[in-house]
């Protein structure tokens, strides 16, 4: 069949290789076709930018921010609107050739540069993924893009907050630019890592804007529950639009509530000041159809991830910013950088209140400074063994089945591991009731999928104190779940840290072709995912052949061994049946009975 389309940016691209006939996200080919073109012609602005800053032409601040927002607007699940998608190809059209008229060297510049938007079939023919003949060279090409994409999206937030460095801007544009050469794969490769850098820097410079202006996050119990007002729900990762909202609704008797990646607007300070900002509201965004159904009031969402909505519940979704779908209605952004959600409010007072799906609260808030705050706590447990790893488990969740593999993978977890984690990939088990050890939650949610910077950082700071030469010498190990292009830029920030032996599931990505995954494996031990049974050993190999510890209770240790009664009774141990069997670690009891705790350990892991 002739492809009608050519898109693989995602996880979940049909069969693992691209959706060429519709999206498996509900973009049909025409839509994805407007989003080449406007990849395309923001390059050609780039292109044109970067020539004008050559020849000394001022480029403006709103000229940067659209290229964020161009390519913000071409993110999975963020735009299905092909007038606001066609509105903008010809925006940036426009504002470019304001800036050609100003530049006087012309000859070196590229096509996309020079296209004045005359046929969008004929250009549209010559452009997308596969105008690059080579895979290889179309597989580095596109990674860099996609990375590209997430870098615009944490920088359009940061620029929201009035955060800018042009230094970003300026190497996004230079990178679009170059995305238009014949580049070798020598050439490209360095273009990847110097991605990963600006990675760190943007997501740094989000951070900042998001902790100057809103404090920084804290341990916080979040409600899943509901109360009995009408509510106005917040998806997505603005946090300003989130602002906006709250203030616009003081007074109103409206409730707001948060969903999927919203949620850790809870952990800032700032925003505990609104009484009427309740809880979280449901899961991760996949689960929307069936949440936003029984929620009962409007749904506002700022940024990815939109599911096509029903048509029951169509007229309650409001979009704004970089996204949209035809036939709901957008809230657009002011001169003064306000939006006005009077018609939200307006429709929330008709609604009735959010049907209760849960109750209780979950907990998150450790970003890096909450967890540096408890950072001799947690050097004290990993120097007493009583933590001996970290597994960072940041990323996206997704709606594919194989997705089960992380829950199952953090009920697997040893008691003695604690999951650092960010990005939406939390809500497959950060309702699961993993425990803590000493006062520390064994899930230790950072907040959003930028927020990845934060165990960044705490991982830097780990490898400081406990006086280690190299960041993969830390009791860490990495498995991290991808969706879409946030997903890349943190997974090129954390390469160009040099974090090695990234697990990364539960596909690799279609866009790798094999020969890059070669490099990926050989220069940074990047890997899939197997079955959880598989990667508790490749991940513990001591488990395997040393599964006892002395912080196991005694009634799993006679659980998990026929013979461990045996080996305990010979040992000296009276009786086994108390309640203190129950709560009681083997240290303990060896403690109590005068048994030697290593010898018992060293029999029960020889096997006998
Ligand atoms: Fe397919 Fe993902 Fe592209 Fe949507 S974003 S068309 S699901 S590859
Ligand atoms: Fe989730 Fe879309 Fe990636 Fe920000 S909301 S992590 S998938």
């Amino acid at each position: 069949m002739e492809n009608k389309m050519y898109c693989f940016q995602c996880q979940e691209t049909a069969g693992n290789v691209a959706c060429t006939q519709v999206g498996v996200c509900g973009k049909s080919a025409k839509t994805a076709n407007l989003q080449d073109l406007l990849i395309d012609v923001t390059k050609g602005l780039a292109s044109v930018l970067m020539q004008a800053r050559k020849e000394g032409i001022e480029v403006l601040c709103e000229t940067n921010q659209m290229i964020s927002f161009n390519l913000f607007i071409t993110i999975t699940n963020a735009n299905f609107d092909d007038q606001m998608i066609t509105e903008q190809i010809h925006k940036t059209i426009q504002v470019k050739n304001e800036y050609l008229n100003q530049i006087e060297e012309k000859n070196h510049l590229s096509e996309s540069a020079l296209w004045n938007g005359e046929n969008f079939n004929d250009r549209i023919s010559q452009i997308g993924v596969l105008s690059t003949q080579n895979e290889d060279i179309r597989s580095l090409k596109e990674l860099i893009t996609y990375g590209l994409k997430g870098m615009a999206a944490y920088n359009k937030h940061a620029n929201a907050l009035h955060t800018y460095n042009e230094e970003i801007d300026i190497f996004m544009q230079d990178m679009l630019n170059e995305l238009q050469k014949d580049l070798t794969l020598d050439q490209l490769i360095p273009l990847v890592m110097k991605t990963g850098e600006y990675g760190v820097k943007v997501m740094a410079l989000l951070d900042e804007a998001n902790t100057s202006t809103y404090g920084h996050p804290e341990m916080t119990e979040v409600n899943i529950g509901v109360r009995n007002n009408p509510g106005i729900l917040v998806s997505g990762h603005d946090l300003k639009d989130l602002e906006i909202l709250l203030e616009q609704t003081k007074g109103t008797h409206i409730d707001v509530y948060t969903h999927s990646e919203m949620l850790p607007a809870h952990y800032y300070p700032f925003f505990k000041q609104y009484d009427h900002f309740v809880g979280n509201y449901g899961n991760a965004w996949w689960k929307q159809k069936e949440e936003f159904e029984s929620f009962n009031g409007p749904i506002l969402l700022t940024t990815n991830c939109l599911v096509p909505p029903k048509a029951s519940y169509k007229d309650r979704i409001y979009t704004t910013g970089a996204v949209g779908f035809e036939g709901c209605k957008h809230i657009p952004i002011n001169e003064d950088g306000i939006k006005d959600f009077s018609a939200l409010i307006k429709h929330a007072k008709k609604c009735q209140a959010p049907t209760e799906i849960e109750t209780g609260h979950i907990i998150g808030g450790f970003a890096h400074e909450q967890v540096l705050s408890l950072a001799d706590k947690i050097v004290d447990a990993i120097q007493s063994g009583d933590i001996k790893k970290f597994v960072v488990m940041a990323g996206c969740d997704g709606r594919m089945k194989s997705r089960q593999y992380y829950e199952d993978f953090a009920k697997s977890l040893p008691q003695d591991s604690v999951i650092l984690t960010a990005g939406c990939a939390k809500y497959k088990y950060n309702k699961l009731n993993l425990g803590e050890i000493h006062g520390i939650p064994r899930v230790l949610d950072a907040g959003q999928c930028n927020d990845s910077y934060s165990l960044a950082l705490i991982a830097l700071k780990l490898k400081e104190v406990l006086g280690l030469e190299d960041i993969n010498d830390l009791p860490i190990v990495y498995n991290i779940a991808w969706y879409e292009q946030k997903a890349v830029i943190v997974l090129l920030a954390l390469l160009s840290l040099g974090v090695k032996n990234i697990h990364l599931g539960p596909t690799l990505p279609a866009f790798l072709s094999p020969r890059i995954i070669d490099f990926l494996v050989e220069h940074f031990q990047i890997s899939g995912i197997q079955d959880v049974e598989s990667d508790m050993k490749l991940f513990y190999p001591e488990l395997s052949s040393n599964m006892y510890s002395k912080n196991m209770i005694v009634s799993e240790v006679l659980q998990s061994n026929p013979n461990a009664a045996q080996i305990l009774i010979e040992a000296g141990f009276g009786c086994l049946g108390c309640p203190a069997s129950q709560t009681e670690s083997l240290e303990e009891a060896c403690f109590v009975h005068g048994v030697d705790v290593e010898t018992i350990l060293e029999r029960l892991n020889n096997g006998e």
